[in-house]
């Protein structure tokens, strides 16, 4: 045997040291931008995502309703592949067919809903116009809209039914599809609209034109009638049907792939990504793991992956440790893995995205994984507590829950993710079924979550992801130190004594 002189350590065993904060070091100067897929160096990737989260690869995680809400915020979402290649085809091309810019509301908000509810969506999501669909959902049919005129002028009476105020779409100013920018702005500046709904020949809702959006567009108006403007969507993908599924989500437009398995280093991994870079000739992007150390790194980016994803064992569902005795601490992981990368683009000038999957619990830990190394970061547990994962509420006690379930759980069997050849079929678990706490809307929750990790990139003194690798300063914790960096030795006012 091998020994590895490290230990193998977590997340929780770190912390970062300030750095200089200069005076450029304010929040609004930090970039998130980060690259998805490997590229030479002095070219830029072919995708990029502004904020670098995506979201895990799960039933439980991530359906079109999440991979919407997360693009719209600058991640991405994996669709999971558990499930046949006709649905997931299904919820990519919602993806793809969801107009970026879209202002209508994807709350469940019917004709009876009262005015309370359209005013609690419009403070949670800024928007001066509120869409009422007929399934809820903002890819469902509009039924009206509600404007910031409407509310204004209903204002005292909030148990006012929606219906009675919404101004309903067939009566609603439109553009045409087509209309150029300057006919919008007439014709947004002569009913006073902040919004100017685009129909179709056939009278359905395209897009909106936002008085914001032209004014940054003055000088060419017909760029914002904007066909190429689609969310990114990712989608998972196992090493046994992929000659089916491939092409069928190549077709339906999906932007990058990811192989889904808790064990990347392996000739059926390979063989999958050869499969992909021969028929589309390099173009379709695919994401290979997981891994934990340098071989299986290499193993892969030989095999041509266009990033790799690291972590096995620490995601909070998984017991493949357990089960198996197969994994290794999350930080020592990607610690390695990110050098392994380091050199490799030193010798080849090929730079090779690393994706830290799994193990995130505060959202600290996410800086470290960046200042570690990773480039972007795979979660699950994080985005199962939001409104847009696929579970419903529960409630459980007197708390607010979600269900979360792993991949390697009897209640996915998603075999094909553990798949080692020979038999099909889940021949034990390596997750479990669980509850998360609800909290609420993915945009507040990312919005906390962003506004932290800045402020702690500030106190790095790093503007930047590569910055921040490259200048965090990380020491080792002690367990009593740990008890030092929580509230400790007063009484905590909550508390009952
Ligand atoms: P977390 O964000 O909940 O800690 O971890 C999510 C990650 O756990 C997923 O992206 C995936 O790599 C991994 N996972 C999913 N299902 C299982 C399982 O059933 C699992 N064991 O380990």
């Amino acid at each position: 045997a091998r020994y590895f002189n490290d230990v193998s350590r977590t997340f929780n065993e770190y912390l970062l040291i300030p750095g200089l904060t200069t005076k450029e070091c304010f929040p609004q100067n930090v970039s998130l931008k980060t690259p998805l897929v490997k590229y030479q160096k002095g070219t830029a990737p072919e995708l990029e995502l502004n904020i670098p989260f995506v979201s895990a690869i799960m039933q439980s995680v991530s359906d079109h309703k999440m991979a919407i809400a997360l693009a719209k915020n600058g991640g991405l979402s994996f669709i999971f592949g558990s499930q046949a290649i006709e649905t997931q085809v299904e919820m990519v091309r919602k993806v793809k067919k969801f107009k970026a810019g879209f202002v209508v509301s994807d709350a469940n908000l019917t004709p009876n809903d009262t005015l309370k509810e359209v005013l609690a969506i419009k403070a949670s999501t800024g928007h001066s116009t509120i869409g009422i669909t007929a399934d809820g959902t903002s890819n469902g049919k509009l039924l009206g809209i509600v404007t910031s005129r409407d509310y204004r002028e209903s204002k005292d009476n909030l148990d006012t039914k929606i219906s009675e105020f919404m101004t309903p779409f067939s009566k609603l100013v439109t553009g045409e599809l087509g209309i150029s920018l300057t006919e919008a702005n007439d014709i947004i500046w002569d009913h006073k609209l902040n919004t100017l709904p685009i129909i179709d020949k056939d009278q359905n809702l395209q897009y909106f034109v936002f008085r914001k959006d032209y004014d940054a567009h003055k000088e060419n108006p017909n760029e914002l009638l904007d066909p190429n403007k689609k969310l990114l969507v990712g989608a998972g993908i196992n090493t046994r049907d992929y000659t089916e599924r491939v092409p069928q989500l190549v077709e339906a437009g999906v932007d990058v792939l990811c192989i889904d398995s808790s064990d990347g280093f392996s000739e059926w991994q390979a063989e999958t990504i050869g499969f992909i870079k021969n028929k589309y000739n390099g173009k379709v992007k695919v994401g290979a793991g997981n891994v934990v150390d340098k071989d299986g790194f290499l193993y892969l980016v030989e095999a041509g992956a266009d990033f790799i994803k690291v972590g096995i064992g620490g995601g909070s569902i998984c017991i493949t440790r357990e089960q198996k005795g197969i994994g290794r601490g999350q930080a020592t992981s990607l610690i390695e893995v990110a050098k392994a990368r380091d050199e490799y683009f030193e010798q080849t000038g090929i730079y090779v995205p690393i994706c830290s999957d799994g193990g995130i619990v505060q959202d600290y830990h996410m800086v470290l994984a960046l200042a570690m190394g990773a480039d972007f970061i795979m979660m699950g547990r994080y985005f199962a507590r939001f409104d847009e994962s696929p579970t419903k509420i529960l409630k459980v006690g007197s708390n607010y829950v979600k269900e979360y379930w792993g991949e390697g759980s009897n209640r996915a069997r998603n075999w094909q993710r553990y798949d080692t050849g020979g038999s099909e079929g889940l021949k034990f678990e390596e997750g479990v079924d669980s509850y998360v706490p609800y909290a609420g809307k993915l945009k507040d929750n990312l919005d906390i979550t962003v506004g932290k990790i800045i402020s702690t990139m500030c106190s790095c003194g790093a503007l930047s992801i590569p910055e921040l690798e490259k200048n965090a300063k990380i020491t080792l914790v002690s367990s009593t130190s740990i008890i030092e960096g929580g509230a400790h030795d007063v009484i905590l006012k909550e508390t009952n004594i």
